[in-house]
């Protein structure tokens, strides 16, 4: 009955949108002082620590081949009101194999499928050991559902989950049969609306066969759907460590460490006899010896040090990057009964920014990275183990030492990765060209930043969060709405500077003023002034110089590029060419010299990492073309040319070691123009 009310809710406001301009002219007017009146805190989500297996917990993954149905566009509600979670859903609908985790777009052959707009469904069994019966709970979680997500367990209602990108999680304990095989159904909405995060439009068309629906938005990525990444059942002990949370500091020297930590439990021994629970916890270093230790008192909080500590640098900052200790929490109750063990990763970093730095450790960072997608072929943006690892190489092979995750979260375990290997990470809500600001739009906008926050605060690589990609900042409103999404997300986490990605022209920004770092993307040579290589390298320096001004507050370059076809060359360059992406990359980097200079210059980073598939527009030939990689993660002859540049400036900047095979020979002349060698930068 829940569920059905919230889908007519949702097509309720898809009407309501299209209805009239009027309305909406009306509506706008009023916006302002509507947010002020109305502008409340947003229902905060709840534990969400990453799956874990320990002495007290057991894992389990679902990931593998789903029964599918895709359903009738024109009738989305159809499943719910036939019951089809009732029952396999092959009783209801012939099904196909749908693999999870993937985006279900490009599995089969039908198009109908790959732009399927609205409702889709999937089942699968599965068998629940007796013993997970006993004295334990056991939490069924998502790593990402696009965009909505209904979850049924053996046909009762479990959970339900709006905005893609980011995990959910609800305690199954009581919907289980244990030592039996149970069912789970989920139903996914892939429909994007003006109130969706990121927002769409919803509209029906005439077609040859009468009248049909379609999505529209104003981004260029395709919007893949369904369950994107990995799917857990996991224990807990009935009294549980549900919430960590760690905040870490440095002496002056960089020698001694601070770990503060701050754990929530889930239980009822927490409830009834707060006062008896305690945790012991310690930390351990690469090599398995302890290096800290505390025992807290029932309120759960506290600190510890770390000694001649080994700080959490960015990959070339450092000989050792991607530092991690391990922290290991033991919840007891009273008389030492052991009641949960719970390991998490922690790098031992600061972070500091003024209005012309931003620092690390106390040393200025100079980011040189990317903007990326979670994009591939077949499986979309599904959880793919084996390209996560290959981008992790081919990020270090180019030097870069950060990405911005646009434009929406990104894998859990990516977020990992990038601990490890000291990547640093722009944290990105996925909030793409947002405009038509409205507050259920900000209630939304907001929540999708608590659970980012949320599910990423413990992670050293995260050094800002990004609000917001290309909004139209230019919007009358849009003053008010960025004052309350970055107050907002400042309110979750202080630690780290906020940015968005704009596009508008600096003149005409009205959020600027509320960010901690200002981030601009401009294509000079491709959207505006095309071909024209003699129209970049000015027009750069005095954009960022513009930015500055306005807002005094340090300046990096979001995004720049060229659609470029692997394979196609010609010279003089000419666009869509090899040569010409090189000559627009080398353009930029004279003005990035000469803008790094000026000290508030404070990174570079490339749209895109890899070509990604967009919609389909004439603008694109098979998608996105402007990677440095192509899809199947091969370097563009401009690959070549930025590690040359991103280790030039390691070098420069971190006096990191160059790797020896940066150069290709050329000849033994000897002459300083003649650059064969690594050690010639
Ligand atoms: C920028 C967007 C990015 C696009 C890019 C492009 O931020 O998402 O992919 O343009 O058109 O404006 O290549």
């Amino acid at each position: 009955m829940h569920l059905t009310i919230n889908l007519k809710c949702r097509k309720l406001e898809i009407w309501a949108f299209s209805l009239s301009s009027l309305f909406l002219v009306c509506y706008i007017l009023k916006f302002t002082l509507a947010l002020i009146i109305l502008n409340k805190e947003i229902e905060t989500s709840r534990g969400m620590l990453y799956p874990r297996e320990s002495e007290t917990r057991e894992v389990r993954t679902l990931d593998g081949i789903w029964n599918f149905v895709r359903s009738d566009e024109t009738n989305p509600t159809q499943g719910i009101r036939d019951g089809w979670f009732k029952d396999d859903l092959s009783k209801s609908m012939p099904t196909i194999p749908m693999p999870v985790p993937a985006s279900y777009n490009d599995i089969t052959t039908e198009q109908a499928l790959r732009d399927h707009v609205g409702t889709v469904w999937y089942d699968r069994k599965f068998f629940v050991p007796r013993s997970w019966g006993q004295d334990q709970r056991v939490w069924l979680r998502f790593g990402s559902v696009h965009y909505e997500a209904f979850v049924w367990i053996n046909g009762r209602s479990a959970v339900k989950h709006e905005m893609g990108h980011l995990p959910f999680e609800t305690e199954v304990t009581h919907l289980l049969k244990y030592g039996a095989e149970n069912r789970i159904t989920v139903m996914c909405d892939n429909a994007l609306i003006q109130t969706t995060v990121p927002q769409g439009k919803i509209s029906e068309m005439a077609n040859d066969d009468g009248v049909t629906i379609i999505q529209s938005y104003t981004f260029d990525f395709f919007n893949y759907a369904g369950i994107h990444r990995s799917v857990h059942l996991y224990t807990t002990p009935k009294t549980f460590i549900e919430e960590v949370e760690i905040k870490t500091n440095l002496s002056e020297n960089n020698t001694v460490g601070t770990v503060d930590y701050s754990i929530t439990v889930n239980g009822t021994a927490a409830n009834e006899a707060e006062n008896t629970l305690f945790a012991r916890l310690q930390i351990y270093n690469r090599e398995g010896v302890q290096v800290a230790n505390v025992t807290s008192d029932s309120k759960l909080v506290g600190s510890l040090q770390v000694d001649n500590v080994k700080p959490w640098w960015p990959y070339l900052m450092h000989s050792d990057p991607g530092y991690l200790y391990e922290l290991e929490i033991r919840l007891y109750a009273a008389k030492e009964q052991l009641l949960d063990v719970y390991r998490l990763k922690v790098g031992i970093r600061t972070l500091s920014w003024t209005n012309t730095t931003f620092l690390i450790n106390g040393k200025p960072i100079y980011f040189r990275g990317f903007g990326r997608h979670e994009d591939a072929d077949v499986r979309g943006r599904g959880l793919d183990n084996a390209l996560m690892a290959r981008d992790f190489n081919l990020l270090k092979w180019i030097g870069a030492n950060a990405y911005r995750t646009s434009h929406y979260p990104y894998s859990e375990e990516s977020m990992q990765f990038a601990d490890q290997h000291g990547i640093m990470i722009i944290d990105e809500c996925p909030s793409v060209d947002t405009e038509n600001f409205n507050q259920v739009l900000l209630d939304r906008h907001k929540s999708s930043l608590e659970q980012l926050v949320h599910r990423d605060r413990n992670h050293p690589s995260v050094v800002m969060w990004s609000i917001a990609n290309e909004p139209r900042t230019g919007q009358v409103n849009a003053d008010t709405y960025f004052q309350f999404v970055a107050n907002y997300t400042r309110s979750l986490d202080s630690t780290r500077p906020i940015t968005a990605a704009i596009a508008v022209p600096s003149n005409d920004d009205k959020a600027g003023r509320h960010l901690d770092i200002i981030s601009f993307n401009r294509y000079n040579a491709w959207y505006s002034n095309t071909g024209r290589l003699d129209m970049v390298t000015q027009r750069v320096i005095s954009e960022a110089t513009g930015w500055n001004k306005k807002y005094d507050k340090p300046v990096l370059m979001s995004e720049y590029g060229a659609d470029t076809l692997e394979g196609l060359h010609l010279q003089p360059a000419f666009v869509w060419s090899e040569e010409f992406q090189t000559e627009v990359f080398s353009r930029h980097f004279k003005a990035f010299d000469a803008l790094r200079r000026q000290k508030w210059f404070i990174g570079e980073f490339v749209w895109n990492f890899a070509d990604f598939k967009t919609a389909q527009t004439y603008t694109r030939v098979g998608g996105n073309k402007k990677g440095v990689f192509t899809r199947a993660r091969q370097p563009k002859a401009a690959a070549h040319l930025l590690r040359q540049r991103y280790f030039a400036l390691g070098r420069e900047v971190d006096q990191c070691n160059v790797p020896n095979d940066l150069f290709t020979y050329i000849a033994d002349v000897g002459g300083s123009n003649v650059k064969h060698d690594s050690t010639d930068l």
